[in-house]
Protein backbone atom coordinates (compact mmCIF):
# COMPACT_ATOMS: atom_id res chain seq x y z
CA UNK A 1 0.00 0.00 0.00
CA UNK A 2 1.12 3.54 -0.62
CA UNK A 3 -0.45 6.85 -0.82
CA UNK A 4 -1.08 6.03 -4.43
CA UNK A 5 -2.89 3.02 -3.82
CA UNK A 6 -6.27 2.09 -2.95
CA UNK A 7 -8.38 -1.01 -1.91
CA UNK A 8 -10.83 -1.38 -4.77
CA UNK A 9 -13.80 -3.61 -5.08
CA UNK A 10 -16.91 -3.42 -7.49
CA UNK A 11 -19.93 -4.01 -5.69
CA UNK A 12 -24.09 -3.47 -5.92
CA UNK A 13 -25.20 -1.27 -2.42
CA UNK A 14 -28.22 -3.44 -0.82
CA UNK A 15 -31.73 -1.62 -2.35
CA UNK A 16 -33.02 0.69 0.29
CA UNK A 17 -35.88 -1.39 0.15
CA UNK A 18 -34.07 -4.42 1.43
CA UNK A 19 -31.97 -2.63 3.82
CA UNK A 20 -34.46 -2.67 6.93
CA UNK A 21 -34.89 -6.61 6.17
CA UNK A 22 -30.99 -6.94 5.80
CA UNK A 23 -30.18 -5.36 9.37
CA UNK A 24 -33.07 -7.15 11.46
CA UNK A 25 -31.53 -10.51 10.11
CA UNK A 26 -27.94 -9.42 11.23
CA UNK A 27 -29.22 -8.40 14.08
CA UNK A 28 -30.92 -11.53 15.11
CA UNK A 29 -27.39 -13.54 13.87
CA UNK A 30 -25.42 -11.63 16.24
CA UNK A 31 -27.95 -12.49 19.53
CA UNK A 32 -27.27 -16.37 18.28
CA UNK A 33 -23.51 -16.23 17.12
CA UNK A 34 -22.15 -13.40 18.09
CA UNK A 35 -19.52 -11.70 16.28
CA UNK A 36 -18.74 -8.29 15.10
CA UNK A 37 -21.73 -6.55 13.47
CA UNK A 38 -20.97 -4.95 10.13
CA UNK A 39 -22.34 -1.60 10.15
CA UNK A 40 -25.63 -0.90 7.90
CA UNK A 41 -23.79 1.53 5.54
CA UNK A 42 -21.09 -1.36 4.72
CA UNK A 43 -23.22 -4.14 3.14
CA UNK A 44 -22.94 -5.14 0.16
CA UNK A 45 -22.72 -7.67 -2.66
CA UNK A 46 -19.15 -8.21 -3.88
CA UNK A 47 -18.80 -8.81 -7.66
CA UNK A 48 -15.57 -8.21 -8.27
CA UNK A 49 -12.30 -7.83 -5.69
CA UNK A 50 -9.45 -5.62 -6.81
CA UNK A 51 -7.51 -4.94 -3.47
CA UNK A 52 -4.50 -2.71 -4.05
CA UNK A 53 -4.86 -0.76 -6.89
CA UNK A 54 -3.17 2.36 -8.55
CA UNK A 55 -5.54 4.98 -8.04
CA UNK A 56 -4.76 6.63 -11.43
CA UNK A 57 -7.08 3.23 -12.10
CA UNK A 58 -10.38 4.86 -10.51
CA UNK A 59 -10.99 7.21 -13.70
CA UNK A 60 -10.53 4.26 -15.61
CA UNK A 61 -13.00 1.79 -13.75
CA UNK A 62 -15.82 4.45 -13.45
CA UNK A 63 -15.91 5.47 -16.87
CA UNK A 64 -16.24 1.45 -17.55
CA UNK A 65 -18.66 0.91 -14.74
CA UNK A 66 -20.89 3.73 -16.62
CA UNK A 67 -20.89 1.51 -20.05
CA UNK A 68 -22.40 -1.37 -18.16
CA UNK A 69 -25.83 -0.94 -18.86
CA UNK A 70 -29.10 -1.64 -16.37
CA UNK A 71 -30.16 -5.30 -15.45
CA UNK A 72 -33.42 -6.47 -14.89
CA UNK A 73 -32.54 -8.77 -13.53
CA UNK A 74 -33.16 -10.05 -9.66
CA UNK A 75 -31.34 -12.44 -7.30
CA UNK A 76 -32.73 -14.06 -4.74
CA UNK A 77 -31.48 -14.56 -0.90
CA UNK A 78 -32.74 -17.65 0.32
CA UNK A 79 -30.46 -18.70 3.30
CA UNK A 80 -28.09 -17.94 5.61
CA UNK A 81 -24.45 -19.49 6.12
CA UNK A 82 -20.96 -18.88 7.65
CA UNK A 83 -17.43 -19.62 5.89
CA UNK A 84 -14.30 -20.24 8.03
CA UNK A 85 -11.65 -17.62 7.56
CA UNK A 86 -8.98 -19.55 8.67
CA UNK A 87 -8.33 -17.24 11.57
CA UNK A 88 -9.15 -18.75 15.04
CA UNK A 89 -11.55 -15.83 15.79
CA UNK A 90 -14.19 -17.38 14.15
CA UNK A 91 -16.70 -17.16 10.81
CA UNK A 92 -18.11 -14.48 8.36
CA UNK A 93 -21.53 -14.94 8.56
CA UNK A 94 -23.49 -13.96 5.32
CA UNK A 95 -26.87 -13.99 3.55
CA UNK A 96 -26.88 -15.45 0.10
CA UNK A 97 -28.39 -17.77 -2.39
CA UNK A 98 -27.29 -19.21 -5.65
CA UNK A 99 -26.83 -16.37 -8.76
CA UNK A 100 -29.72 -15.93 -10.69
CA UNK A 101 -29.23 -16.30 -14.47
CA UNK A 102 -28.94 -12.34 -14.30
CA UNK A 103 -26.72 -12.32 -11.82
CA UNK A 104 -24.29 -14.32 -13.29
CA UNK A 105 -24.54 -12.26 -16.84
CA UNK A 106 -23.78 -8.94 -14.96
CA UNK A 107 -20.65 -10.69 -13.21
CA UNK A 108 -19.56 -12.21 -16.37
CA UNK A 109 -19.97 -9.33 -18.18
CA UNK A 110 -18.02 -7.32 -15.78
CA UNK A 111 -15.39 -9.57 -15.36
CA UNK A 112 -14.45 -9.83 -19.42
CA UNK A 113 -14.67 -5.42 -19.04
CA UNK A 114 -11.74 -6.05 -16.17
CA UNK A 115 -9.77 -8.00 -18.64
CA UNK A 116 -9.94 -5.97 -21.29
CA UNK A 117 -9.15 -3.15 -19.33
CA UNK A 118 -6.15 -4.93 -17.84
CA UNK A 119 -7.28 -5.00 -14.48
CA UNK A 120 -5.99 -7.29 -11.67
CA UNK A 121 -8.85 -8.96 -9.83
CA UNK A 122 -9.49 -11.96 -7.65
CA UNK A 123 -10.94 -14.61 -9.82
CA UNK A 124 -11.98 -17.15 -7.68
CA UNK A 125 -15.42 -18.38 -8.52
CA UNK A 126 -18.14 -16.06 -7.80
CA UNK A 127 -20.21 -17.09 -4.31
CA UNK A 128 -22.90 -14.44 -4.23
CA UNK A 129 -23.05 -13.27 -1.05
CA UNK A 130 -23.83 -10.23 2.18
CA UNK A 131 -21.46 -10.34 5.00
CA UNK A 132 -23.74 -9.49 7.76
CA UNK A 133 -21.14 -10.63 10.89
CA UNK A 134 -17.23 -11.03 11.55
CA UNK A 135 -15.27 -13.64 13.55
CA UNK A 136 -18.59 -15.26 14.45
CA UNK A 137 -19.80 -18.82 15.23
CA UNK A 138 -21.14 -20.82 12.27
CA UNK A 139 -24.73 -21.05 10.97
CA UNK A 140 -26.26 -22.44 8.04
CA UNK A 141 -30.09 -22.79 7.30
CA UNK A 142 -32.91 -21.13 4.85
CA UNK A 143 -34.85 -18.10 5.46
CA UNK A 144 -37.71 -16.67 3.81
CA UNK A 145 -36.40 -15.11 0.71
CA UNK A 146 -35.56 -11.78 -0.28
CA UNK A 147 -35.68 -10.09 -3.47
CA UNK A 148 -32.74 -8.39 -4.52
CA UNK A 149 -33.60 -6.40 -7.67
CA UNK A 150 -29.62 -5.59 -9.97
CA UNK A 151 -28.62 -2.67 -10.16
CA UNK A 152 -25.36 -0.82 -12.15
CA UNK A 153 -22.22 -2.05 -9.98
CA UNK A 154 -20.93 0.54 -8.27
CA UNK A 155 -16.50 1.38 -7.24
CA UNK A 156 -16.09 1.09 -3.64
CA UNK A 157 -12.64 1.77 -1.94
CA UNK A 158 -11.92 0.32 1.55
CA UNK A 159 -10.56 3.09 4.03
CA UNK A 160 -8.80 1.75 7.43
CA UNK A 161 -10.34 3.59 10.27
CA UNK A 162 -10.38 3.03 14.37
CA UNK A 163 -13.67 1.74 13.97
CA UNK A 164 -12.69 -1.09 11.13
CA UNK A 165 -13.03 -0.50 7.67
CA UNK A 166 -15.19 1.96 6.12
CA UNK A 167 -16.53 1.20 2.73
CA UNK A 168 -16.51 4.79 0.70
CA UNK A 169 -18.30 4.90 -2.60
CA UNK A 170 -16.28 6.31 -5.49
CA UNK A 171 -17.74 8.49 -7.79
CA UNK A 172 -21.19 8.89 -6.59
CA UNK A 173 -22.31 12.43 -7.09
P1 LIG B 1 -16.10 -10.92 2.47
O1 LIG B 1 -17.18 -9.98 2.94
O2 LIG B 1 -16.59 -12.31 2.28
O3 LIG B 1 -14.86 -10.81 3.30
C1 LIG B 1 -14.23 -5.98 0.70
O4 LIG B 1 -13.20 -6.63 1.40
C2 LIG B 1 -15.14 -6.96 0.02
O5 LIG B 1 -14.41 -7.75 -0.93
C3 LIG B 1 -15.80 -7.96 0.96
O6 LIG B 1 -17.11 -8.15 0.49
C4 LIG B 1 -14.98 -9.22 0.79
O7 LIG B 1 -15.70 -10.40 1.00
C5 LIG B 1 -14.66 -9.13 -0.68
N1 LIG B 1 -13.53 -9.96 -1.11
C6 LIG B 1 -13.54 -10.86 -2.12
N2 LIG B 1 -12.35 -11.40 -2.30
C7 LIG B 1 -11.55 -10.88 -1.37
C8 LIG B 1 -10.17 -11.06 -1.05
N3 LIG B 1 -9.38 -11.88 -1.75
N4 LIG B 1 -9.69 -10.36 -0.01
C9 LIG B 1 -10.48 -9.52 0.70
N5 LIG B 1 -11.76 -9.29 0.44
C10 LIG B 1 -12.29 -9.96 -0.60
Amino acid sequence: AGPDMQRLFIALAPPPMLLPSLVTLRDQLHAEVGGRAMPAANLHLTLAFLGETPAAQVPVLLARLATLSRHRAHWRIDRVGSFKTGSPKGCIVWAGGPASAGLTELVGTLWQALREDGMAFDAKPFVPHVTLLRAAGSVARTMPPLIWPLAVPQLYASIATAQGPRYARLGDP
